[in-house]
């Protein structure tokens, strides 16, 4: 397997923690997206919404969609439950992850790592959305180490690189203990140290 990605991406980063901690083999190929790097024609032929992550299977069939990666990669382990039910609440991060994090946190991050704002110039709603959506993870982690069932799964690997890099955008980690201890949990687990 190919995993084409930018180490600087979280969605590129779900990708490599889930593919590292299942032990799967592949060639990780880096995109530099400011370059212009996922919009060539080659790019385009293996994923035509020009973004990263995508992966290209030995078949050469090729799948994007950080999330829809992840849980490809995910079948059969324990990083996605077999009950239909639990499957489907990982899912639901997966969603929200998109629709109600990505968005604000990835995107508050990628107004100053990537476009070199400063942190007062990043757009409010990102900021006021995004730590709206900590919030509510330091909420559900009140009363549980991992987002679905007792272990980690793709809905912690999903959340993870975005929340941990959080602090790049502006928004406060310090301030959020429960959060900051998943943190600690998830990258104890997947072997990563602090960021
Ligand atoms: N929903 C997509 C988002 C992917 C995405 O936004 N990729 C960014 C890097 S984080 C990208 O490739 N941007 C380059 C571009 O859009 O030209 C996913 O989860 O994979």
């Amino acid at each position: 397997m190919r995993i084409y990605g930018d180490l600087g991406s979280g969605n590129c980063l779900k990708v490599k923690y889930a593919a590292d901690v299942l032990g799967l083999a592949y060639e990780w190929v880096p995109i530099d997206i400011m370059r212009g790097e996922s919009r060539t024609p080659e790019f385009l032929a293996r994923n035509i919404t020009g973004q990263v992550p995508v992966i290209e299977l030995a078949d050469g069939r090729c799948l994007g969609q950080s999330n829809a990666i992840i849980r490809f990669l995910a079948r059969g382990s324990a990083l996605l439950p077999d009950d239909a039910f639990l499957q489907a609440k990982v899912d639901e991060w997966l969603f929200w992850e998109q629709n109600a994090h990505e968005f604000f946190v990835a995107g508050a991050r990628f107004q100053v790592v990537y476009l070199g704002r400063s942190v007062d110039q990043v757009d409010r709603l990102r900021i006021d959305r995004g730590n709206e959506a900590l919030d509510m993870m330091e909420k559900v982690l009140g009363s549980a180490d991992y987002f679905v069932g007792k272990t980690l799964t793709i809905a912690d690997i999903a959340l993870l690189p975005y929340t941990r890099m959080a602090g790049d955008g502006g928004f406060d980690l310090s301030i959020r203990p429960n959060l900051s201890a998943w943190i600690k949990r998830c990258e104890d687990v997947l072997g990563l140290g602090a960021y």
